[in-house]
């Protein structure tokens, strides 16, 4: 039995749910009878049935002694927003369970294969624990140091150049580069975070653009001033603008809500955004907000060394162009 092939299969259906599990884990199953798969599943969106709930409830065969189900994350046995997935694995007699890591929920961790194995059910983890650990590195990072997971992407010249010399914007990357930056960098994270230095003499979108398709990540603007124009391209429902509380309920902050970007006050605290807060409000889901649970940092340099300073980078890609 191959068992990291399996794995590798419930890794790519959870693929699937990127960006929509919110602060909850990308999670896919495969149910395997001899060493053919016979049903898989993957965890659409926050809030939905868990991925082996959907798995489970929807099979319309039989399940056999020897059928194998094969999870990337540790299955849970915690009544959250949805009932336990160890519950429907014991009722439709499951006797084999495959994982991919253990889950670093504290509500879980570890209960879920012991409550599995209590019931006589054969339990076989850790399988790619790194692999699977690494794909669902936002979700960890949140659950295990209360953030999002953060890198942090700079380009430069390869005489070290930054910008031209006046200060204003100098294209660095290649085509190559850009198309990399979006299909391996932006795609990969739940968010993208500039200064407002940035948008100002650059005017981004920040979307991601693969193969004419645009995909929609959160933008978060750290804007202390608001000195964001109410007319930047980056405004949509899918920008996130942070300021002081006192420009909060500020004229400028209704017209930017205007375009359906969010603005948020954070107080500032030993000179920068206080981290908690932030964290606070990037972490908790509400009804159209399934919260973030990874950031690419992407400029300027104010707001990179505001992050490394602050001990607050997880990975660093560095691009280094013509
Ligand atoms: C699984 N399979 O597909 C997922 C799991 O907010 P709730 O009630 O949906 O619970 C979220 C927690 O459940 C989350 O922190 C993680 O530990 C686990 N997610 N577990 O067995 C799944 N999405
Ligand atoms: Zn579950």
């Amino acid at each position: 039995m191959n068992h990291d092939s399996f794995i590798r299969e419930c890794l790519k259906l959870a693929e699937q749910g990127r960006g929509r599990t919110g602060i909850n884990p990308m999670v896919g199953s495969v149910l395997v009878r001899g060493e053919t798969v016979i049903a898989t599943s993957y965890y659409n969106k926050y809030g939905d049935f868990h991925s082996e709930r959907v798995l489970l409830e929807n099979i319309e065969q039989e399940i056999y002694s020897d059928d194998m189900l094969y999870i990337n994350l540790e299955p849970c046995c915690h009544q959250g927003v949805t009932p336990p997935c160890t519950d429907i694995i014991l009722e439709r007699g499951i006797k084999n369970v495959v994982f991919g890591m253990v889950d670093p929920d504290p509500r879980i961790s570890g209960n879920g294969i012991r409550r599995l194995r209590w019931k006589g059910v054969q339990v076989i983890g850790s399988v790619l624990r790194s692999e699977c650990e690494y794909f669902n590195r936002g979700f960890v990072s949140l659950r295990t140091k209360g953030r999002p997971w953060i890198t942090l992407k700079r380009a430069h010249t390869k005489s070290g150049e930054f910008s031209k010399p006046d200060g204003s914007p100098l294209k660095i990357t290649s085509k190559e580069q850009d198309l990399w930056s979006h299909a391996f960098l932006r795609a990969k994270h739940d968010a993208i975070l500039v200064g407002i230095g940035t948008v100002l003499a650059d005017d981004p979108e920040l979307t991601v653009r693969l193969n004419k398709k645009i995909m929609q990540l959160w933008k978060i603007i750290l804007d202390p001033q608001l000195r964001i124009p109410a007319s930047a391209p980056v405004l949509d429902n899918r920008a996130i603008v942070i300021t002081t509380p006192e420009f909060f309920a500020s004229k400028d902050a209704e017209k930017i809500r205007r375009t359906g970007a969010r603005v948020f006050g954070v107080p500032i605290e030993h000179g920068n955004f206080s981290w908690s807060d932030l964290w606070k409000i990037l972490t908790t889901p509400t009804e159209s907000f399934f919260g973030i649970a990874s950031i690419l940092v992407e400029g300027g340099a104010k707001t990179w060394e505001t992050f490394k300073k602050a001990g607050m980078v997880d990975e660093e890609v560095v691009l280094v162009g013509e």
